[in-house]
């Protein structure tokens, strides 16, 4: 079940509890989700970093171009490290079948009425993959930007992207996936000439939930901006494969 609305795997939870009683009860439940979550999220991270992958978890509204950046991505670095790509999608292996196009493995997961991915299903999808080979594992999220926020998947960083035609107050609105994020993409530049998109404020405005936030204005389309997004992934797999102090 999904603490934010209330939806999980296969099915909707409608039940309304009134009284103090009712509402111990129901944050009793996600507090259970949650740490059930977490416990399974500390062990996927635990495997990244034993097997020295670097793990991203994409996150956005629908259309903001996850894919299109991950299939730009995929095609201009392929030669030069190893990747695996998971696909988070209610319906529909439409992504997953191009990304397969480019040539990277890649496991589909179908979260039917739920809203976003859980580290119980990244821990299943990764078992398609030969770890030890990978350089950097990129996860998909379902297109949602409120309930993927709260679920941590073993990630390293989540990853946000938001593109100039929704509006630059989008992290003013949905504060939690900006502030969990450590980059946010800056996506569909090239639109910038035909839109009144202020890109400072929406700077500012992703600052002002995120002081820390990363941000790169990139086009998936016309490729600008893509290496600066490319020196920020490569930092990150060399960490990720340096040995950690207690490793042997
Ligand atoms: N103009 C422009 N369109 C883009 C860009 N990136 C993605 N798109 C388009 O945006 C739409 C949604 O992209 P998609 O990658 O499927 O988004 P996702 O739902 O976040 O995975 C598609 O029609 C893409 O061609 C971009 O940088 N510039
Ligand atoms: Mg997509």
């Amino acid at each position: 079940m999904c603490i934010d609305c209330g939806c999980g795997p296969g099915e909707h939870h409608h039940e309304h509890v009134h009284g103090t009683e009712g509402a111990a009860r129901t944050i009793a439940v996600e507090t259970d989700i949650l740490s059930k979550n977490n416990r399974l999220a500390a062990g996927n991270r635990a495997l990244f970093a034993r097997q020295g992958v670097f793990v991203l978890n994409l996150v956005s509204s629908p259309g903001s171009g996850k894919t299109s950046i991950l299939e730009r991505t995929l095609r201009d670095l392929r030669g030069i490290h190893q990747f695996a790509v998971v696909e988070g999608d209610q319906q529909t292996d439409n992504d997953a079948a191009r990304i397969a196009a480019t040539g990277v493995p890649v496991k589909q997961v179908n979260t039917g009425a739920g809203c976003h991915l859980d580290a119980h299903m990244v821990g299943h999808a990764v078992e398609n993959f030969a770890l030890p080979a990978l350089d950097i594992l990129l996860i998909e999220n379902v297109g949602n930007l409120v309930c993927p926020a709260t679920f941590d998947l073993g990630e390293h960083h989540k990853v946000v992207v938001l593109s100039v035609t929704e509006g630059e107050d989008k992290p003013l609105k949905y504060p939690a996936m900006f502030h969990h994020a450590d980059l946010m993409l800056l996506n569909k530049v090239d639109l910038l000439p035909h839109l009144d998109f202020d890109v400072e404020q929406c700077k500012a405005f992703a600052r002002q939930v995120n002081p820390g936030i990363r941000i790169l204005e990139v086009s998936s389309k016309t490729g600008q901006g893509m290496d600066a997004w490319y020196a920020w992934l490569q930092q990150g797999i060399d960490k990720a494969q340096k040995p950690g102090p207690d490793s042997d």
